[in-house]
């Protein structure tokens, strides 16, 4: 990429709708956490994926496991989480959907209900730092946690979905697609869409959940995480493919992730080509751009540079992802303003 295509990525306005909080904590915030706990002798290698290396799902899972050794207590997580912000917004990110899995430490005394506040808390001293990013969370069900503990979640999020002013806006399913079955999860995403939480559900991540998809798409969720799977192509059906668009629900695609974890085979066979040439609501977004060495700037520009997308075409993608996002048609309204603005040369 030469200096002026860069800076035409760098200064795109963008909206981030797929990023799961300790997915996403860089190198450095690593540095910093590896030296408040030197004896858990964690390295930096065990906690990202550099470039041009692949591995299989299963090992990127392995990942997330020694980040969440090193992010355990209040402390750390106001620091991740602010440092996860002002990053995203110095990558020209000025609207944020953060997810995370509320989790309970007890070495450091640490709740599921502490650790949202938390991450809340970190999103409001962004906010009066006056940091140029409107940002919100999403709590996170981890699918091997099963029944009880996603109700519990449930429960959880729907308390702040009422006492955050707007900040915790919805719930995702994530976690190991080869662990748990979606059916046991079920209640508790029926419940949450019931209570008014936007559901983001990852989906068909890997090939084996095609039953499992058909049976999330009928709730139906508001967003899809990848949906790598679904189209018949790659061995999906069209009666899912059907079922999303029948109900236009935007997918949330993050190619280098699919890259690195061994999901999709190269960037030209992504199927973010599937989906862009039927002209669905897609969202480019970079899922954990820690753990995989990227940021939004990149995977708009890889996104562009293997579909042959112009600069018009990707401002628009960049532009339309506001249409998908969870907060309010007052903010879609300030959101589109702010793009207005920056392609005046205003902002
Ligand atoms: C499924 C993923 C994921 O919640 O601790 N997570 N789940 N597929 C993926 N594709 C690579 N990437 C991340 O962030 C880390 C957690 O996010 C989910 C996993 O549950 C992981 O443990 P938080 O902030």
């Amino acid at each position: 990429m030469d200096n002026e295509d860069e800076d035409f990525y760098r200064k795109l306005p963008k909206v981030e709708l797929h990023a799961h909080l300790n997915g996403s904590v860089s190198g450095q915030t690593v540095e910093k956490l590896i030296g408040r706990k030197p004896q858990l002798n964690v390295e930096h290698s065990m906690t990202a994926i550099g470039k041009g290396q692949r591995r299989t799902l299963d090992e990127c899972f392995q990942v997330f496991k020694a980040i969440h050794q090193l992010v355990d207590s209040e402390e750390d997580i106001l620091m991740v989480a602010k440092d996860v912000i002002r990053e995203f917004a110095a990558d020209g990110v000025r609207y944020l959907e953060l997810r995370s899995t509320p989790r309970e430490e007890k070495n450091t005394g640490l709740t599921k209900r502490r650790y949202i506040e938390t991450v809340i808390t970190a999103i409001q001293q962004c906010k009066n730092e006056g940091v140029d990013i409107d940002v919100r969370l999403l709590v996170a069900i981890d699918r091997r946690n099963g029944t009880e503990v996603a109700m519990e979640t449930v429960k959880l999020a729907e308390e702040f979905l009422v006492s955050s002013d707007g900040l915790v806006l919805g719930l995702d399913m994530s976690g190991d697609p080869k662990v748990g079955h979606a059916k046991d999860l079920l209640p508790a995403l029926q419940r949450a869409k019931n209570s008014g939480l936007k559901l983001s559900l990852h989906l068909s991540e890997v090939p084996e959940q095609l039953e499992e998809s058909g049976i999330l798409l009928n709730l139906p969720p508001d967003r899809i995480g990848h949906g790598t799977f679904l189209h018949p192509e790659v061995g999906g059906s069209q009666s899912l493919v059907d079922k999303v668009l029948k109900n236009n629900i935007p997918l949330e695609l993050c190619l280098t992730s699919n890259i690195k974890g061994k999901t999709v085979p190269c960037y030209s066979k992504h199927h973010f080509k599937y989906w862009y040439q039927l002209g669905h609501p897609i969202v480019i977004c970079t899922d954990d751009k820690g753990v995989f060495c990227t940021d939004l700037s990149q995977e708009y520009q890889l996104a562009a540079s293997t579909f042959g997308l112009s600069h018009q075409a990707v401002w628009k993608l960049s532009e339309k992802a506001i249409d998908c996002i969870f907060a309010s048609e007052t903010v879609k309204k300030q959101l589109k303003q702010k793009w207005t603005d920056v392609a005046s040369g205003i902002a």
